[in-house]
């Protein structure tokens, strides 16, 4: 059976679910393989109000027996916390809308107007509500889970932002899994101290001008085992199947893998990674810029997916828009906000990273149970090394 998930959940709503197919049975779970990512989820520079009053942590409520998986789907839950402001008026359950007024000023860059359009509703919030970035807590969720299983096979999945608004740090495609060792005690999760510093002060002057940032953000994959993907098929292909899983998060606009965009710039000469084979190392690259893929499959190099995010598009001082109702010419509609939540993506982008990856791993090796995964993996891993 495929590996696959289904969120559920609005933002504003009770709670967001994730409810996750085809884990092989036995794998050994705990609580923190969840909550941490969920935590770190919640962090970063430039978050707003919501985040003081959400704590995530996940329950489950099945696919689970004295924490191992049992093969069966499993449902994650992660209670809103915000729910009781909610509840009684503008997400009532049961309560018919009447007393609660629509929102009709959809926002410049959000799901607002297109997904009133479709689906002919004269109020964009039951849009909002699911196109928030909120629900990426039970991506996360999920993703958690997909670590949990790599970690079996030796694949850890790390990540660090690289640009906000005009600060960037130097390219590299040499970073070791050492190097992101205090990548969570950044505020903005970026690896260059120095750099970090000017990110923050870059979201203090938006925010100070309400406005917003966007920014750049990378997830890399180390020692994920050769062969994952195909490249039998375009749908196939891990690039591809990266590429949505990453571009299916909010506000996500660019994916690029390896150097990406830059391999239009140079000439094949300097543009591969040129193949060495040693007895310790088996085969092996001095050069990444195929970010670990080729032809739609891993090829043992560390993975490396680049993530661009547009800035938040809740502006509180609100651009141009017109009423969906009357037609009106007005400001878009406000409310509560982040500045920006490059660092917060980052995390999400690991776990859609992880799920993708998780996903082919299962595909390849077979995904019942985790000893018969884990025995095809070992000898899988001796035929490569003869
Ligand atoms: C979001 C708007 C804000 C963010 C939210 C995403 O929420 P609220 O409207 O409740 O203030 O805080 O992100 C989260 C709640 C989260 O957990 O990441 C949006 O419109 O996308």
């Amino acid at each position: 059976m495929a590996l696959t998930y289904r969120t559920a959940g609005e933002s504003h709503g009770p709670a967001l679910f994730a409810v996750v197919e085809g884990l092989p049975a036995g794998l050994p779970l705990t609580p923190e393989d969840i909550d941490v990512d969920l935590a770190r989820r919640q962090l970063g520079y430039g978050r707003g109000g919501r985040m003081k009053i959400e704590r995530d942590r996940v329950q489950v409520k099945s696919g689970l027996r004295h924490g191992r998986t049992l093969g069966s789907p499993l449902t994650l839950e992660i209670p809103n916390l915000d729910w009781p402001n909610w509840e009684r008026d503008r997400m009532a359950v049961w309560a018919p809308q009447e007393e609660v007024a629509p929102v009709t000023l959809p926002r410049p860059g959000h799901a607002d107007l297109a997904g009133a359009l479709k689906y002919g509703t004269r109020d964009v919030r039951p849009i909002l509500e699911r196109a928030s970035a909120r629900e990426t807590a039970a991506r996360v969720a999920a993703g958690g889970v997909a670590k949990a299983l790599l970690r079996r096979v030796g694949t850890e999945i790390r990540s660090h932002v690289v640009r906000i608004g005009p600060e960037a740090v130097e390219p590299r495609d040499d970073l070791v899994l050492e190097d992101f060792a205090g990548v969570d005690e950044s505020p903005v999760r970026c690896l260059d101290p120095a750099v970090a510093e000017a990110m923050v002060a870059a979201i203090k002057a938006a925010g100070r001008d309400h406005d917003t940032l966007g920014g750049i953000f990378e997830v890399w994959a180390f020692d994920p085992l050769p062969g994952l993907g195909s490249h039998m098929s375009g749908d196939a292909r891990l690039d591809g199947r990266l590429g949505q899983a990453v571009l299916g998060i909010q506000a996500i606009k660019g994916v690029e893998i390896g150097a990406g965009f830059a391999l239009g710039t140079l000439r094949g000469s300097v543009a591969h990674d040129e193949i060495h084979h040693g007895p310790e190392r088996g085969f092996y690259r001095r050069t990444n810029r195929s970010g670990g893929l080729e032809g739609g499959m891993t090829h043992g190099m560390p993975l490396v997916v680049r993530a661009v995010m547009k800035p938040i598009s809740t502006l509180t001082r609100p651009l141009d828009s017109v009423d969906i109702v009357t037609r009106e010419a007005r400001p878009a509609f406000k409310e509560r906000s982040d500045v920006c939540a490059v660092p917060a993506a980052a995390v999400v982008g690991e776990a859609a990273v992880a799920f993708v990856l998780a996903q082919a791993l299962v595909e390849k090796f077979g995904g019942d149970s985790l000893g018969h995964l884990e025995a095809a993996v070992d000898r899988y891993r001796e035929e490569i090394a003869r």
